[in-house]
């Protein structure tokens, strides 16, 4: 059987995330910080280490056959290549930003203007489509401190909590695009049964990340109102406590309503309430 290649990255924002989704895939592997490759014992799959902004090529040259990557740097290296599933981690913007005390008010307002980045080509892009003609400085990096030297008028960098901007005495203008990590394959061999597996084992591990067990108790008087609390579930179980007219319900409740759904259960007559994580969700 052939070994497949998944390309990461070697270190920085997005290497903990990846390593941690493939060892919840139930993949067994060294992550030796030195090595560049490290076999899988328990599946025929090979984890090259890289720099992100070489994992693009290497999936479309067919020298990685998957790859972990922001969407940002697919984007900015114009790669042909498959997306196979987001994965919901590395969330971060691309911005146009400029000094605080400057007067521009309107994205027109930048014609004439220049603006430092890393991103040339989604920059580009962007200004086409806006037509703008600004003059577009393509720096290696430290993109925010370009206009305190006096290097370009705005700057076009990813943002995430936007610390950085505002020590850099700079405010975000425009969203030029929003990125997260994705699964990435060579044109073509996302068909292959083994990529395929792969994919159900990383939607599996995503779907539980977005769903909490939950077994709460209630009266057989208030069970009905809480199950109508429970769209989307099939059928809860509802198994007989000890105390007579009392059940237990388990349950799963999607992580981004979870507050407001056990508040209302709470309300609705639900008492001793426990919620745990849940490591696969296999449908
Ligand atoms: O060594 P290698 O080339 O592999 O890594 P790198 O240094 O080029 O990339 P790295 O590790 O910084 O980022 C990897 C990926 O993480 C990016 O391609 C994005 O997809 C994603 N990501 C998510 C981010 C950020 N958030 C982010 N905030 N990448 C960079 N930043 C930088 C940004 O450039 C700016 O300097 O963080 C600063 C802003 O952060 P805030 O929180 O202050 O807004
Ligand atoms: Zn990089």
């Amino acid at each position: 059987m052939k070994t497949l290649k998944i390309a990461i990255q070697k270190s920085g924002r997005l290497n903990e995330k990846s390593v941690e989704l493939l060892k919840n895939c139930g993949l067994n592997f060294d992550n030796y910080k030195s090595s560049l490759i490290s076999p899988v014992s328990n599946f025929p799959l090979e984890i090259l280490f890289l720099r992100d902004d070489d994992i693009p090529e290497y999936v479309q040259d067919g020298i990685a056959d998957l790859g972990i990557v922001g969407e940002n740097i697919i984007e900015e290296t114009e790669v042909e290549v498959s997306y196979l599933q987001r994965l919901g981690f590395g969330k971060c913007s691309l911005k146009i930003a400029v000094p605080n005390n400057n007067d521009i008010q309107s994205l027109q307002e930048l014609n004439g203007r220049s603006i430092a980045t890393t991103y040339p080509v989604i920059l580009g892009k962007f200004l086409q489509k806006q037509n703008i003609q600004a003059d577009i400085r393509t720096i290696s990096g430290s993109v925010e401190i370009s206009p305190g030297l006096g290097l370009s008028d705005a700057i076009c960098d990813l943002v995430s909590t936007g610390g950085t901007l505002k020590s850099n005495g700079l405010k975000p203008f425009a969203d030029v695009m929003s990125s997260e990590a994705i699964l990435i394959s060579s044109k073509g061999s996302e068909n292959s049964e083994l990529v395929q597996e792969l994919i159900q084992r990383v939607q599996s591990v995503l779907r539980a990340k977005e769903t909490k067990y939950v077994v709460l108790n209630v009266h057989r008087d208030n069970l009905q109102g809480i199950v109508d609390l429970l769209p989307g579930v099939k059928s809860p179980s509802v198994v007989s406590l000890v105390e007579e007219n009392w059940v237990a319900v388990h349950t799963v409740i999607p992580e981004r309503d979870f507050w407001d759904r056990i508040s209302q259960l709470k309300q609705a007559g639900a008492q001793g309430i426990v919620v745990m994580p849940i490591e696969k969700i296999i449908l």
